[in-house]
């Protein structure tokens, strides 16, 4: 299936966002054999009014035989705060870390930006990965963030940066390019292992619970929104609990 729907929030991003939104795309149609995923009806398009500035999230999901769920999204609060967020769920029959990548920037200025490939086992990452990931990390960069408490879910190759300037952008473009196409190319050459399944939910949940602790994501969509619609968001599209 070929990816062809461009979302209209897009053109008034962060050029950062945008092009980081093409790489997902791009890197997701190369590898993976990409059908639609669909959202509850209500949540794929969402506008609401944020302290009387309109928050708009435009959502793409869809699902391969690896991967129960990809999810890119895209938000924009007021004319000055955009946002991208994104996460490969696994197929709970595939022994896969977690990717997620999250840039926020507010008035032109990248504030954060998040890319990690999270261990869903209690042995961490599989060796592939952590040959290939090896020295990357927050190496180079020239303010690399403190991680929340709850961050302990993420591994030791983990980038959480404000990147500064032209040079830091592309290089935190490159390292999220080059954390999915490892990703895509580890998940379509692994072979599912249904006995692990129980291990491997037990691995997903603990990832989603504690983004969902997440205050800062949460008190976005609290003020657009309301608490109850908050909770519902956070746990169905940004990170839902696989099913048994
Ligand atoms: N997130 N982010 O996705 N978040 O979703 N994000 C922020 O400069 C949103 C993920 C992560 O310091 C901030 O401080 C909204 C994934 C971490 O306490 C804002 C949405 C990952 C932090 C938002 C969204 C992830 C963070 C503050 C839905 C990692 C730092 C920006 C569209 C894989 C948390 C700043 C802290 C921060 C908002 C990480 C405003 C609304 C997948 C670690």
């Amino acid at each position: 299936m070929s990816i062809t729907v461009k979302s209209s929030i897009r053109q008034h991003q962060n050029s950062v966002i945008c092009e980081l939104a093409d790489i997902i795309e791009e890197t997701w149609q190369h590898h993976l054999d990409v059908s639609p995923y669909h959202l509850p009806s209500d949540l794929g398009y969402v506008e609401s009014r944020l302290e009387g500035e309109r928050l708009v999230i435009e959502n793409v999901c869809y699902q391969t035989p690896e991967f129960r769920k990809l999810h890119l999204e895209l938000a924009q609060v007021g004319p000055n705060l955009d946002i991208l967020h994104c996460v490969m769920f696994p197929n709970p029959d595939y022994a896969l870390p977690m990717f997620g990548c999250d840039i926020v920037s507010g008035r032109g200025q990248i504030s954060a930006a998040v890319v990690d490939l999270s261990p869903t086992s209690s042995n961490g990452l599989p060796v592939a990965y952590t040959r290939a990931l090896a020295g990357m990390g927050t190496n180079g960069y020239s303010n690399p963030r403190e991680l929340p408490s709850w961050g302990h879910i993420f591994s030791d190759y983990c980038c959480f940066i404000r990147p500064i300037g032209p040079q830091e952008n592309e290089r935190f473009l490159n390292q999220v390019r080059h954390y999915l196409t490892l990703h895509c190319q580890q998940a379509t050459t692994t072979s599912p292992t249904p006995r692990q399944r129980a291990e491997i939910l037990a691995g997903q949940r603990n990832y989603c619970t504690h983004q969902q602790q997440n205050d800062k994501t949460r008190r976005i969509l609290e003020k657009a929104f309301d608490s109850a619609w908050a909770e519902r968001y956070m746990t169905t599209v940004l990170f839902d609990l696989p099913k048994e």
